[in-house]
């Protein structure tokens, strides 16, 4: 059990508690225990208590769906260093219905506190939290929580409803909505292969998480001869996992949703909470930022603090992130400092009562510097708006388009259902728990750059450095010959072509001969989505489109912190499919994509508009 949770690396980076130093006696005791809730379900729990304790010290709890430790780690995981040197008594607790937990796991976080009767992972985090300071021997009263993505979930829902003894929580990576954004839709659109793979992994069999077996390693074959998705459980799953019954019967932003969006529960800093996110995580980018603003609409007192870096997911949690792909941090390790100079901090100041409040609101690791800061307010007041456009020559630059430029007003291309865009480079292996998942988010984008159905967009070489510091989104104006359609939209940092030789003359990141790929020309994407035509209007009651009539398509592209060099090329890449990250859009009106037939999938006729009109624009938020 404990072997197949500790294969599922991006996830369990903070999990893990398997050694990686050689220390001379387990640093900690384990102690197991079943927690009673207030429905009489027993909560397994593994207590560690450091064998070097001195006096009473504050609690870390975690509170995950991955399994707990059978046995003491035999040395300080490298993530906890710096919280080990500090003092904590470190508490982790399978959920409600996960390995020896008793209870249901439901794989949502729906939470009804109106209700005194309904139990959620706020009441079960509350209630946990009370017996433990009544039961674990010489604890100082004050409980932290932290966690990255389920487990910094299962953190966050404690703001709703805070136990008093709760003193502060880092919540990382946490999902808030699951159908506007993070791991399973983005704005409606199903993220098909992580929706399926995530919820065969957790809702399979209660005692471990489960791999689906593909028949085939290429996922993108695997889910292009599926056909419609209505054959994942018409062909192999059979209605036997909850959580994919669920996204398939629920295609609209309904009750069901809304609920699950527990987020608009929030509307105050109830705890202090360091919120972490990842600009390249390629499951929860989004949620903690809207932790974020959501306690910020009360925050008196300033307990709330968000820290964003260039990782994947959970990659703040390894042992150094000095990179991210072949993209080197500047000899930045920027997780070690993270964790000694945010995190560790942090929990000191509100569980030890020791060192200083943080000043700040927002810290950033800034990409393309590879420099930490620090702002008061987010975005920084100087920031100002840019808006880049996309010219029909296929030029991209900060002037708008004329009426004078040559053609027709638009450039087109057909997108074929039958032959979607691959998201990543074939092949694409399952989600977990292969690594390479972990980086497609940072992935050369040269990979589609010859296809028919990918519209390229490139600015001048740039004269002086462009620092984009604050929220970015697309402003499309676009058609199609169909009734539905999707829009994907990259911003693409692109090197020079001596970038390598730079790197390499800087003493920093890959050395010759150690990489397949080189820097040179390398087109980096700062920020990619996707919008679903039949959103545009309403996410409750989806629209067809008009054939062939340009209209406005918003795509937000989410709080960015980077620095396009002098020297470097701005990109806009556009595309239609975005596959089998994305399930294909039939292109033609129906009333659930899930229930689509294989005949009502067609090829379309897209126009990107560039005029005075319809002038398609990145909009920016730029720092002199
Ligand atoms: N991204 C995963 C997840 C979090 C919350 C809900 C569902 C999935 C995870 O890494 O835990």
């Amino acid at each position: 059990m404990r072997r197949i949770a500790l294969a599922l690396s991006s996830i369990l980076i903070l999990t893990a508690f398997a050694p990686q130093e050689p220390a001379p006696a387990p640093p900690f005791t384990l102690r197991e225990v079943m927690i009673p809730v207030r429905d009489g379900v027993h909560l397994q729990t593994a207590i560690l208590t450091p064998v070097n304790q001195q006096g009473p010290l504050p609690i870390l709890f975690r509170r995950t769906p991955y399994g707990v430790p059978d046995e003491p780690p035999k040395a300080v995981p490298p993530n906890l260093k710096e919280l080990v040197q500090d003092g904590y008594i470190f508490v982790i607790q399978n959920l409600r219905g996960r390995f020896k937990s008793e209870g249901v796991f439901e794989l949502t976080s729906q939470v009804n506190l109106q209700d005194p009767k309904s139990t959620n992972e706020t009441t079960d985090a509350y209630d946990s939290i009370d017996w433990l300071v009544k039961n674990v021997p010489n604890n100082s009263g004050k409980v932290g929580m932290m966690g990255v993505s389920y487990d910094g979930l299962t953190t966050a829902l404690a703001l709703l409803q805070p136990h008093p003894a709760l003193k502060a929580i880092s919540e990382q990576a946490s999902p808030v909505d699951q159908w506007m954004n993070d791991d399973d839709h983005r704005y409606g659109a199903l993220r098909e292969s992580y929706d399926f793979e995530y919820a065969v992994m957790e809702q399979a069999d209660k005692s471990k998480n489960t791999h689906f077996e593909f028949e085939i390693y290429d996922t993108y074959e695997w889910y292009l001869r599926l056909g419609p998705l209505s054959n994942i459980n018409a062909k192999y799953l059979h209605g036997s996992i909850p959580y994919w019954n669920s996204s398939v019967e629920h295609p609209d932003y309904d009750a069901f949703w809304k609920k699950e969006a527990w987020v608009s529960q929030l509307h105050a800093s109830t705890v202090p909470n360091l919120n972490v996110a990842g600009f390249w995580d390629q499951e929860d980018p989004w949620g903690p930022w809207q932790i974020f603003r959501h306690a910020a609409e009360h925050d008196p007192d300033h307990t709330n603090f968000m820290v964003a870096g260039p990782w994947f997911h959970g990659q703040w949690q390894s042992p150094k992130a000095d990179s991210i792909g072949i993209i080197p941090f500047g000899g930045h390790e920027t997780a070690r400092e993270f964790r000694e100079n945010l995190e560790a901090p942090f929990f000191r100041y509100y569980l030890h009562g020791k060192g200083e409040k943080p000043a700040w609101s927002v810290t950033t690791f800034q990409s393309g510097s590879n420099s930490w800061h620090s702002y008061k307010v987010w975005p920084p007041a100087e920031a100002h708006a840019g808006d880049l456009y996309l010219h029909r020559d296929g030029s991209l630059s900060f002037t708008a388009p004329t009426a004078a430029e040559s053609g027709p007003g638009y450039r087109e291309y057909v997108s074929d259902p039958s032959n979607p865009v691959p998201y990543r480079a074939r092949p694409i292996s399952p989600t977990y728990p292969a690594g390479d998942w972990r980086t497609w988010e940072v992935a050369d984008q040269r990979f589609v750059s010859d296809r028919p159905d990918v519209l390229t967009y490139v600015s001048a070489p740039l004269d002086h450095d462009l620092v984009v510091t604050g929220p970015v989104s697309a402003v499309l104006f676009a058609s199609t010959s169909g009734t539905d359609s999707d829009f994907v939209v990259k911003l693409i940092d692109v090197f020079p072509d001596d970038a390598q030789k730079n790197v390499w003359d800087a003493g920093q990141g890959p050395k010759p001969g150690e990489y397949a790929q080189s820097l040179n020309g390398y087109e980096l994407p700062i920020a990619m989505e996707i919008r679903r035509g039949r959103y545009l209007a309403s996410y409750e009651h989806p629209q067809p489109l008009e054939p062939n009539k340009p209209i406005e398509w918003p795509v937000s592209l989410r709080d960015r912190d980077h620095v396009f060099l002098k020297g470097h090329r701005i990109m806009v890449q556009i595309q239609s499919t975005w596959f089998p990250l994305i399930d294909r859009n039939p292109q033609k009106f129906v009333p659930s994509i899930y229930q689509a037939k294989a005949e009502d999938f067609v090829s379309a006729t897209q126009r990107i508009y560039s005029s005075p009109v319809f002038p398609s624009h990145i909009a920016l938020t730029v720092v002199q």
